[in-house]
C-alpha cells in the first residue's frame, strides 16, 4: 500500500533532496573556499585491445545528486549563490546505441539542464572561474590545476556529509528493499524446486524484472560449500544434492541501493536448520542494540559474544565465550565486519570519518574489517550482518594454531554445510526509532 504512495512522493522528496545537497555543498564550497563544484559523472571506458565498453556505472559523488547511473559524460555543477544545480548532458548523433537514459520529467525542473556537443565548448563555459572550480571526476577534463582536480579535502566533506541521508535517499532504499523482497522469495522457491546456483540467479532477475547490469553489486548465490565462500560470485551451472543456500543480493531505485542476505536450509528438521534460527534471533538482537551514538566497535564485540554463545549450544566449541573472544576463535568462523553503511555506494563512504576535515577514527586493532568506525548519527542508513561459516582455510590455521578449541569431528559435519548470514538495511531515525525496512518487507 505504502508503496505506490512513496513511488509517487519521489519527485517533491527529489526537490528536498536537491535542496538539502545544494545547501550542504554550498557550504562545502564556502568552507573550502571555491565559487563552484563540477562533478563528472564518468567515462565509459573501453576493455584492453578490444572496442568493446566495460558495463558503464556512474560514480557515487554523481549518483548522490542524479539518478542517471548509465549516462557517461555528464557535468553537474553547483555555484556558491546558484538556486539551482546544472546539469550539462553530452549529446551527438549515435545509431549504435539505444537513446541515453533521462532524468524522469518531475525531476528535471529543479535542474538547469543544458546539452553540450563537445568538451571544448563546455570547457569555455566551466572555466570563466578556473581558479576557484573544484572538479570531481576520473579524468581531469577541463585541464584544471592537479591540486583542484579530486582533493581529499573536498572528497571527505561530501564523504562526511553523506552519512545523513535525507528523506528521499531513504525513500530510495526504501523502495529498492521492497523491490528485492518477490525476488529473494523466487530465488527461495528455486533452491527448493532443485535449481541450480544461476538457474537461481535467473530466477531472482526476472522476479525483479531486471538485467544483471542493473544490480547493485553481482548477486551471490552459494549453495552448499559455496555458502562458505564470502562473495561467491562464479555461479554453479551443474545440478547439486542441495543441502543449504545463502543468497546475498539487492535491487536499486534510483541509484540508491538494497543489500539483503539470506540462508536457507533445504531440510527443515536438520541442524543447520536450526543453526539459521539461531543466528536470526542473534540478527535481531543486535539490530534492537543500534542507536545515536552506539560504537559500531561495541555491536561487533556483541556480534562476537552471540556468535560464541551459538557455537557453544550446537557443541562445536570447547571453550567458554570468555576464551574465545580473548584467543581470537570468533573470527574463524565469523571474518567480517557486522555492517556498513548503504547508500549511493552498496558500501557507502564516510562511515570511519571523525569530521568533516578527513581525519579518521582509528578502526580497533580488534577488528580491522570493520568498514565503519564513526558512531552511529540521525538518519544512517547501514547493515547488520552476522554471520557462521564453515571456512576450511580458516579452520585448517585454527587446528594448526588452537587445536583443542573446537571439536573436529563435529566441525566435519558442518563444512558441507557452507555457511549463514543474515542481513538486514536499517533506518536510523532522528528520534532514535530503528526501521529495520527489510523484516518491514518481508512481512508485507
Ligand atoms: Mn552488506
Amino acid at each position: 500500500m505504502k508503496s505506490a504512495q512513496e513511488i509517487s512522493d519521489f519527485p517533491s522528496l527529489f526537490k528536498q533532496h536537491i535542496d538539502e545537497k545544494l545547501a550542504r555543498f554550498q557550504a562545502i564550497l564556502e568552507s573550502l573556499d571555491y565559487d563552484q563544484i563540477i562533478i563528472g559523472s564518468g567515462s565509459g571506458n573501453l576493455q584492453f585491445q578490444d572496442d568493446m565498453a566495460y558495463p558503464f556505472k556512474a560514480n557515487p559523488y554523481f549518483r548522490e545528486w542524479m539518478p542517471l547511473d548509465k549516462r557517461s559524460n555528464c557535468f553537474l555543477q553547483i555555484q556558491r549563490n546558484a538556486p539551482k544545480p546544472s546539469l550539462y548532458l553530452s549529446c551527438k548523433e549515435d545509431i549504435w546505441h539505444t537513446a541515453p537514459q533521462e532524468l524522469p520529467i518531475e525531476f528535471s525542473q529543479h535542474i538547469e539542464i543544458t546539452e553540450y556537443r563537445s568538451i571544448d565548448t563546455l570547457k569555455d563555459t566551466m572555466l570563466k572561474h578556473q581558479d576557484r572550480l573544484l572538479l570531481i571526476n576520473e579524468t581531469n577534463d577541463f585541464d584544471i590545476p592537479d591540486n583542484h582536480w579530486n582533493p581529499r579535502q573536498a572528497l571527505s566533506a561530501i564523504d562526511f556529509q553523506r552519512r545523513s541521508k535525507t528523506a528521499y535517499e531513504q525513500a530510495c532504499i526504501r523502495q529498492a528493499t521492497k523491490l528485492a523482497v518477490p525476488a529473494h522469495r523466487a530465488a527461495e522457491c528455486a533452491f527448493m524446486a532443485g535449481a541450480t546456483e544461476l538457474e537461481i540467479a535467473s530466477a531472482y532477475l526476472s522476479a525483479c524484472k531486471k538485467s544483471e547490469n542493473d544490480m547493485p553489486y553481482a548477486i551471490i548465490a552459494g549453495i552448499n560449500e559455496h555458502a562458505a565462500v564470502l562473495h561467491h560470485h562464479q555461479l554453479n551451472s551443474q545440478p547439486v544434492e542441495p543441502r543449504s543456500f545463502l543468497i546475498d543480493a539487492g535491487v536499486q531505485c534510483n541509484n540508491y541501493a538494497s543489500d539483503i542476505t539470506r540462508t536457507y536450509a533445504f531440510d527443515k528438521g536438520s541442524d543447520f536448520s536450526a543453526m539459521i534460527q539461531c543466528l536470526d534471533n542473534a540478527q535481531q538482537q543486535l539490530v534492537a542494540e543500534g542507536g545515536i551514538g552506539k560504537s559500531p566497535m561495541d555491536l561487533q564485540f556483541l556480534a562476537q559474544q552471540k556468535i560464541a554463545e551459538i557455537l557453544i549450544d550446537f557443541k562445536l566449541l570447547k571453550v567458554s565465550v570468555e576464551q574465545a573472544l580473548d584467543n581470537n576463535i570468533i573470527k574463524t568462523f565469523f571474518p567480517h565486519g557486522l555492517g556498513h553503511h548503504l547508500g549511493s555506494n552498496v558500501h557507502d563512504k564516510g562511515s570511519r570519518l571523525a569530521n568533516p576535515q578527513g581525519d579518521l577514527i582509528a578502526a580497533s586493532k580488534k577488528y580491522p574489517n570493520l568498514r565503519a568506525s564513526a558512531p552511529m548519527q540521525a538518519n544512517q542508513v547501514y547493515t547488520v550482518e552476522p554471520g557462521i561459516y564453515f571456512i576450511p582455510s580458516l579452520l585448517n590455521k585454527l587446528r594448526v594454531n588452537q587445536p583443542d578449541s573446537v571439536d573436529w569431528d563435529q566441525i566435519e559435519n558442518w563444512i558441507p554445510y557452507g555457511g549463514i548470514r543474515i542481513e538486514d538495511n536499517i533506518i536510523l531515525h532522528a528520534d532514535g526509532r530503528l526501521e529495520n525496512i527489510t523484516r518491514q518487507a518481508f512481512k508485507n
